[in-house]
């Protein structure tokens, strides 16, 4: 068995999930609750990933591997079924989505830090920055195009990262002037391994 750390909060670690039952490969993960964030360092994680973060995986024969696109670039390697990473040149356009994907979810947990802050102390012109990178995120992907492609690792990232948007930022409404993007992810978020892998805020 490979080895996670896990937890139903992170939408990286979810994204992995996704993919791994995607791929068949989820009886072969082994999940472990880690619990990160805040300000107290997790030594045990950090001695298997320097930047303590998660998902983390260790293979069965040790090799550790992160971060999450990495994580899932290898588990595409474990089947022979059609590949979420596909050849070129379709594979620019899934690499750029998953960038995009992710960098919504650096932006998203950027914006929940600070509103972890005291509210005296919590930036109002970074949260409109952040705001505005959002939107504009939601506004070109309503020109993407997504349901007529083939699905890969960057519709993946893409559906993973609006659905965080529904977890954490329900208030931002971005389905409102976007009806091609909002009918492609209720698509998305009915698929089998969305269904399997739910966020649930655990503490
Ligand atoms: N680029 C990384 C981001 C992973 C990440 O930031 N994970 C969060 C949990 S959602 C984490 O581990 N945070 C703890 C920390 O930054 O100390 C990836 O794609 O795996």
């Amino acid at each position: 068995m490979m080895k996670l750390h896990w937890s139903p909060r992170s939408p990286y670690v979810r994204k992995v999930m996704v993919v791994a039952h995607e791929l068949g490969l989820a009886d072969r993960i082994e999940i472990v609750r880690t619990v990160v964030g805040g300000t107290t360092p997790h030594r045990e994680l950090m001695r298997e990933n320097p930047l303590g973060k998660i998902p983390t995986l260790v293979l069965e024969d040790g090799t550790i591997l992160y971060d999450s696109p990495v994580i899932c670039e290898y588990l595409d390697t474990l089947h022979d079924g059609a590949k979420l990473f596909p050849a070129w040149p379709e594979r620019l356009t899934a690499l750029r989505r998953l960038a995009l994907g992710d960098g919504m979810l650096d932006i998203a947990l950027a914006w929940l830090g600070e509103r972890f802050r005291p509210i005296e102390r919590q930036s109002e012109p970074h949260m409109a920055l952040w705001q505005a990178k959002l939107r504009a995120c939601v506004d070109a992907l309503e020109h993407e195009a997504l349901a007529d492609e083939r699905f890969t690792i960057g519709h993946i990232a893409i559906g993973i990262a609006l659905s965080y948007l529904d977890f954490r930022f329900a208030d931002l409404t971005w389905r409102e002037g976007h009806p091609l993007l909002a009918a492609w992810h209720a698509a998305f978020d009915a698929r089998p391994s969305v269904v399997a892998n739910p966020p649930i805020d655990d503490r």
